[in-house]
């Protein structure tokens, strides 16, 4: 699969308007500004393929990008911004949750975090439903740049004894620098078994 060969195809926010195709998604999932645009165009090594936001949470809807015909990548809409009212909140989590809940295509997920702070009960009501959905899943944690090497391994240690999970198992990532970004396609590769 040719990663360069990467376009935008739709957006949606219900699922008539989801596209349709028999092709793995890879969805990218976690809070207002934690980075998903961001890890979707490092990955892709587009600098503005998945908007970026100046304003977070204002992503509400579902982008899809079809990576050459053979996979897609899904930015879904962050939770947990605070400055947004209770109904919008819920028609968000709606947004997600009728993706999550009824997309065939739906093989993988990823799981962003940022590496700074403790995952919020957001985060962690995530995980555990992710867990128990038997999606396969990825844990990411965002904007590793921001931290010293050091400090990386730790806040590694202690994301992973507040979701339960093995610290070896979350991929520091870094869009700025691209850090994380081989370990991830692989990771993805391997739990798609597809060739990236
Ligand atoms: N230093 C640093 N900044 C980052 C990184 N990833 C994202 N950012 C910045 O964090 C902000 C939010 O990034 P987005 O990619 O828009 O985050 P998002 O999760 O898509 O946000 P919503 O669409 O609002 O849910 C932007 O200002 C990015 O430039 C990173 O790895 N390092
Ligand atoms: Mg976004």
């Amino acid at each position: 699969m040719n990663l360069h060969n990467a376009r935008y195809e739709v957006t949606a926010v219900n699922p008539e308007q989801y596209p349709e195709h028999d092709m793995p998604e890879v969805a990218f999932i976690g809070r207002s500004n934690v980075g998903k645009s961001s890890i979707i165009n490092c990955l892709l090594n587009r600098r503005n393929l998945a908007r970026v936001g100046g304003t977070p949470g204002k992503t509400r809807v579902i982008n899809f990008y079809n990576i050459d015909d053979t996979i897609y990548l899904v930015d879904l809409p962050g939770y947990g911004y605070a400055k947004v009212s209770k109904q919008e909140k819920a028609s968000w989590g709606k947004l997600a949750d009728t993706y999550l809940t009824s997309r065939k295509n739906l093989k993988l997920l990823v799981l962003l975090l940022d590496i700074r702070h403790k995952p919020t009960q957001d985060d962690m009501t995530m995980k555990s439903w992710i867990s128990a959905s038997g999606i396969p899943y990825i844990v990411a944690a965002t904007k590793a740049d921001k931290l010293s090497r050091p400090a990386v391994m730790t806040r590694k240690k202690d994301i992973a004894a507040v979701l339960s999970i093995p610290a070896d198992s979350i991929i520091p990532f870094s869009s700025t620098r691209r850090t994380g970004r081989e370990e991830l396609l692989e990771t993805i590769q391997k739990l798609l078994k597809a060739e990236i």
